[in-house]
């Protein structure tokens, strides 16, 4: 009987570890150039304007030939290709302050930014 009722116990214990493991999984943002002469990133279905530092997925869908997504800020420059099109994921750890999203070539139009707090 009280093997039993341990046995219910840790098997209680782990499942609720598993539940808190997955909603502390990495936050997702998708960043768009093209295929216009449109660049966005956003957080679900909102532009990204705040966030909180910490550790990203970076979904980038660069649908043109001749844009590219370039993001900036404190410990970090990346960027795709101009010729390149195709989807890349990046992992990225972002510090507090301000972020920069361009597209190189079209850098007065194709911009945008983030805080991170
Ligand atoms: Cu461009």
């Amino acid at each position: 009987m009280f093997r039993t009722r341990l046995a219910l116990v840790t098997l209680l214990a782990a499942a609720l570890v598993v539940v808190a493991s997955a909603s502390a999984a990495t936050p997702t943002l998708t960043g768009v150039d093209g295929p216009g002469f449109t660049i966005s990133l956003k957080k679900g279905t909102a532009k990204a304007t705040s966030l909180k530092a910490g550790k990203y997925k970076i979904v980038i869908k660069d649908l043109s030939n001749i844009h590219n997504f370039h993001l900036t800020g404190p410990g970090l420059n990346k960027k795709t290709s101009v010729g390149a099109k195709g989807t890349f994921n990046w992992t990225v750890t972002l510090k507090k302050g301000t972020y920069k999203y361009i597209c190189d070539p079209h850098a007065s139009i194709m911009k945008g930014s983030f805080k991170v707090t």
